[in-house]
């Protein structure tokens, strides 16, 4: 057999099960909130064409409307300045084997619960590979919070001084890129933390992985459901000409150990 044959006769008998962790694509779900000078993200929109009707009599469909950066979606390098100049750095031109990939997910969420400000440091990265192994070269890190189970106005937890969400310190960056990672995710509406304009450098996620030509993914859910090492990441976005990101499927492949 081969290595395809056992996986597709894994999926078939249920040893292997595909976890989903894309949110639905929906206009109520909340978009990042910039401050007021600058551009804004638009939110997912849904026009009706037609509906078995006389604008259609056999058919239904619908015109789609949306940001490259609304709910579950994927960053390219040239979405970040730091990465403009990045060879194949964006949507369509990034090489697909970057798509499908290990998955290490660094469980946060006793403190994301404790501190909505609260950052990755890279201790809890040493201390994750204590327990777990090292992060390979080529893998995904996956930051769990449960910020996924948050609604409405809590999800973004906006105040008068900006969002509070968690996120990677800057040296938990540099670490996970000392690592070879290919890229970095959340359950938050960025890669990085609410309050990051105010870290050194500001988005340090961004700044930094995009610079170093990685990804990232963000709007995540059901990473409580991923074990901390051995799933592996589907993440392929749209082939979006000079895209800077895009909505997308995220999925896990999660092996049944018996
Ligand atoms: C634009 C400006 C700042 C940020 C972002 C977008 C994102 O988080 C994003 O969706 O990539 S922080
Ligand atoms: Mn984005």
């Amino acid at each position: 057999m081969t290595v395809l044959d056992t996986l597709t006769k894994a999926l078939a008998g249920g040893r292997v099960q595909v976890v989903d962790l894309t949110h639905t694509l929906d206009p109520d779900f909340p978009v990042i909130v910039l401050p007021a000078e600058f551009g804004q993200c638009a939110r997912f929109r849904m026009d009706e064409v037609s509906a078995y009707d006389h604008r259609g009599p056999a058919w239904k469909w619908h015109n789609i409307s949306m940001s490259e950066h609304t709910g579950t979606h994927f960053d390219a390098p040239i979405h970040w300045v730091t990465g403009r100049d990045v060879a194949n750095g964006s949507t369509d031109a990034i090489d697909p084997a970057a798509f499908i990939g290990p998955v290490c997910v660094i469980d946060c969420s006793v403190g994301a619960a404790a501190d909505e400000d609260y950052t990755l440091q890279p201790a809890e990265i040493e201390a994750w590979e204590a327990a777990h192994g090292p992060i390979p070269a080529g893998a995904w890190v996956l930051m769990r919070t449960d910020w996924s189970r948050r609604q409405g106005a809590e999800y973004l937890n906006l105040r008068a001084d900006g969002a509070h969400s968690p996120g990677p310190s800057p040296n938990a960056v540099r670490a996970l890129l000392d690592r070879g990672i290919i890229g970095f995710g959340t359950e938050c509406v960025g890669t990085d933390a609410g309050q990051a304009a105010h870290f050194d450098p500001p988005y340090p996620a961004h700044a930094m992985l995009h610079g170093a030509g990685k990804y990232g993914l963000q709007c995540l859910k059901n990473l409580d459901k991923l074990p901390p090492t051995g799933a592996v990441l589907i993440c392929p976005p749209l082939k979006i000409r000079g895209g800077t990101g895009s909505p997308l499927r995220v999925l896990a492949l999660v092996e049944e150990i018996a």
